[in-house]
């Protein structure tokens, strides 16, 4: 079968990390790599770069087309691409997958799409292609193992490698060694999708990715160092083999670096510069705790100090709540400056579909466009007004290490890109500065007088039962038990060691199901 996969253009990358991250997209070199591996015909494009989707269309004339949806501020755009598809290839089988489309495929249903994947799309797809060339029902999909593809297929994005970039790291490769994330984060969609489940490729597959790719990483991993045992062989099998970065960045918890120092100790010599990216989130115990973040303040210093002390780069997130009031941004401008925790980033906080909080929100939401769920837009009216929020929430990013006005210049940053990257290096800065200015935030601020004029949102489809009810007639397995709902669930294990394992994946669930366009959304 031929196959094409596409990652859209989302409109809106003018705020967060949008403007400084340009990444592969490696969920579908996966499913890419699965698909070879089966005989069939690829093609991945990366629209931001390639010709128009028709070019490729006709010359390809695929028999299935998958669309990425990663992020729900994209939904907009890859409904938009769905269309286009359509128009230019009407028999074609449209499936959508990323993470947005299986926490929440309701914007997809009843769109000019076939199929969303609720789940590993290399595991779906080859599935879904083969009953498609044999005309025949999809069968339960089996296994519960992230290295049925051991390599993503980067060939298929050979030709734009180097356009991949964090800022001046360049080329940047986007590695996983494990999904998912057992902790409980009100906001977080993560864990809602995997059932809090956390999975691990193995480490002779990590050390093979980590042995093929370039000299700048961002390990994808939702929350690296998990697994402390399995982390430490892992780091110690990649030493053995000689791999050493120039850069690598990835994503963990300040508590799980406060209990583990070895096991960083154990990472470091991996890279010369080695960042860790903290969901940092608030300033105070009853924040945190309101934030389901099951951490306190002292852990996140510690942590923070025993990153800083190892020879970690540390960059922290916070969330702003739009109920918020000046004492709260007060709160958190004194936490920042007395921890010397500028490179921060601060993003407002957003109900992400398919979490329970969406579900608790869904009334108070006016927002009009999928595009403003990116986290720097506000989705309903907060309790100082739109105009001095955004005062304060700029106030905010002005006292982070990316106002060029501040303690970080222009000429500091660049010094260590090299000169080819300048201008790339200095327009993501620029666009920067435009989010320390309430006006640009503004200019683009709408919302619904009532609920009539905003977005439809269903409630988000967490139990297994009703993901089931979007699937096909291809399915013949008899549907699981429903899973008790994750509203009340208790916090984690202190302890990270062992790896659980994601339930929801080993359910007919998981594949890919063909929507009904005359489905209602369901509820
Ligand atoms: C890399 C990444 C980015 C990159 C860019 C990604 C890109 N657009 O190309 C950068 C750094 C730019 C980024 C930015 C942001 N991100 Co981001 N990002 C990720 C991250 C860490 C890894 C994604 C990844 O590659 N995973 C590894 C691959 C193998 O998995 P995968 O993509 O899920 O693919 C599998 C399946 O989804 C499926 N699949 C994927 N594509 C397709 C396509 C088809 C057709 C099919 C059938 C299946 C399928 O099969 C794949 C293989 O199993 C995820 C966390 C996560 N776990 O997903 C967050 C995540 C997706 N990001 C998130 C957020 C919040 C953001 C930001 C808003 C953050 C911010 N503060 O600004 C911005 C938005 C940027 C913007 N304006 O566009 C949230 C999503 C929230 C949501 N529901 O919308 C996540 C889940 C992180 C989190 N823990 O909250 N992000
Ligand atoms: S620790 Fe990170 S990935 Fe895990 S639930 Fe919290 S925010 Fe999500």
């Amino acid at each position: 079968m031929r196959v094409l996969l596409l990652r859209p253009v989302p409109r809106n990358e003018r705020f967060g990390l949008g403007p400084f991250f340009r990444v592969e997209p490696l969920g579908m070199e996966y499913i890419g790599a699965a698909l070879l591996a089966r005989g069939h015909d690829v093609a991945l494009r990366d629209l931001r770069f390639g010709p128009p989707v028709e070019r490729d269309i006709r010359g390809m004339r695929p028999d299935v087309i998958g669309i990425a949806c990663m992020h729900a501020l994209e939904v907009d755009d890859t409904l938009a691409l769905v269309d286009r598809v359509r128009r230019a290839s009407p028999g074609v089988f449209v499936v959508v997958g990323g993470h947005a489309a299986a926490t929440y495929p309701a914007p997809f249903i009843g769109a000019a799409v076939d199929a969303i994947c609720l789940d590993d799309g290399e595991r779906v797809v080859p599935r879904l292609v083969e009953a498609l060339a044999q005309d025949r029902p999809l069968t339960e999909v089996p296994g519960l193992v992230l290295d049925e593809v051991p390599l993503p297929a980067r060939q298929l994005v050979h030709g734009w490698h180097r356009q991949y970039a964090c800022l001046h790291h360049r080329p940047t490769y986007l590695i996983e060694t494990a999904r998912g994330c057992p902790f409980r984060c009100s906001f977080c969609s993560v864990w809602q999708l995997f059932d809090r489940g956390f999975r691990e490729r193995s480490i002779e597959a990590v050390c093979q990715d980590f042995a093929a790719t370039g000299d700048h990483v961002f390990v994808a991993d939702d929350l690296f160092w998990h697994h402390a045992s399995r982390s430490e062989a892992l780091a110690w099998e990649l030493r053995r083999r000689g791999v050493r970065k120039e850069w690598i960045l990835v994503q963990s918890r300040v508590d799980l670096v406060a209990t583990h120092p070895a096991l960083l100790e154990a990472w470091r010599p991996l890279a010369r510069e080695f960042d860790i990216f903290f969901g940092l989130e608030a300033a105070s115990n009853d924040q945190l705790e309101g934030l389901q973040k099951d951490t306190t303040v002292d852990r996140t210093l510690e942590g923070i100090r025993v990153a800083r002390e190892l020879g970690f780069g540390v960059t922290g997130n916070f969330v702003i709540d739009p109920d918020w009031d000046e004492t709260d941004f007060e709160q958190l401008w004194d936490f920042v400056a007395r921890h010397d925790l500028s490179r921060a980033g601060f993003t407002v906080l957003t109900p992400l579909p398919g979490t329970t909080y969406f579900d608790e929100m869904r009334p108070r939401i006016r927002a009009v466009e999928w595009s403003q769920f990116d986290m720097h837009h506000l989705l309903w009216r907060p309790r100082l007004g739109a105009e001095r929020f955004f005062e304060l929430y700029c106030e905010t990013w002005r006292r982070s290490v990316l106002n060029l006005k501040g303690q970080k210049k222009w000429w500091q940053w660049i010094k260590h890109a090299q000169p080819r990257h300048w201008a790339f290096t200095l327009r993501a800065l620029a666009r920067t500065q435009e989010m320390m200015k309430p006006p640009h935030y503004l200019r683009e601020h709408r919302l619904a007088d009532d609920p009539a004029g905003a977005l439809a949102l269903a409630p988000a489809n967490r139990d297994r039962q009703v993901r089931l009810s979007l699937s096909s007639s291809q399915l013949k397995s008899p549907p699981p038990a429903p899973l008790p709902s994750p509203r009340r669930v208790p916090a984690p294990a202190a302890d990270t060691g062992s790896a659980t394992r994601a339930g929801r994946t080993a359910t007919p669930a998981g594949a890919a199901a063909r929507a009904d366009p005359r489905r209602p959304a369901p509820r």
